[in-house]
């Protein structure tokens, strides 16, 4: 996608955004599009509070002078504008490539509305051709990987799970300073019990499946931006 596309994206987010509202900012080069457009907007007197995503979208917004605040201060959003890896039926999510679900669900879970920006390759039939990432606790990581994987076989999944690195060789730690697991599905066929099922496991802190919480999709074609709702 080019990153034409994805401030096109942004850009159409941006026109539900009015004076006063309390926003949740997503995390990713979609998102950030986003956040870069908001910053202008607060720059030409737009009345706004956020909650950010992850501490990359805070320092991005920190720059941009966009108010911040937390979850603990206030406890609803009217909404939260982020991105995705897959945009399955229904609207269901994949997301967390980036390394945010964590925060990003509690943010989302928090807003009256979530609305997505993508590309349209981001869509798809059926969710689980890209991995699912799945948050853990590193305490007992050995037995929390065995569990997983009685998971994976009972859900049918094509591949393995795989610890998630940073690229340098050592393992990829989130915001919260836990790690994650991507899994290789293929095709996720029953995503509300895939699910619980993952959230069964003791050490999973949460995972990356968004079901129930994307009110609405902007997605960018080269023919200009869907709305998907
Ligand atoms: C966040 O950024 C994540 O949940 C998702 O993994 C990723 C999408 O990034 P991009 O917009 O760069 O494709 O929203």
């Amino acid at each position: 996608m080019s990153e034409i596309e994805k401030r096109q994206a942004a850009a159409k987010a941006l026109e539900e955004i009015q004076s006063g509202m309390r926003i949740g900012l997503g995390t990713g080069s979609t998102a950030r599009h986003f956040v870069e457009l908001l910053g202008e907007r607060v720059a030409d007197g737009l009345d706004c509070l956020c909650v950010p995503t992850s501490e990359v979208t805070a320092q991005q917004a920190a720059s941009l002078n966009i108010p911040l605040t937390n979850l603990e201060t206030i406890d609803r959003l009217d909404v939260t504008v982020d991105g995705a890896d897959e945009i399955g039926p229904g609207l269901a999510l994949i997301k967390g490539g980036g390394g945010a679900l964590l925060r990003e669900k509690i943010v989302a879970a928090a807003s009256d509305q979530m609305v997505v920006i993508a590309d349209a390759s981001k869509v798809v039939d059926a969710l689980g051709r890209f991995a699912l990432p799945i948050e853990v606790n590193r305490f007992g990581l050995g037995a929390t990987r065995r569990a997983l994987e009685l998971v994976l076989s009972d859900h049918q999944a094509e591949g393995a799970l795989k610890l998630r690195s940073d690229g340098a060789g050592t393992d990829f730690v989130t915001d919260g300073g836990h790690l994650i697991f991507d899994a290789f599905f293929g095709r996720i066929s029953a995503p509300e019990a895939l699910s619980l099922a993952l959230l069964n496991v003791p050490g999973v802190v949460q995972h990356g499946l968004f079901l129930g919480l994307c009110k609405r999709a902007y997605v960018a074609t080269p023919d200009g931006v869907r709305t998907l709702n």
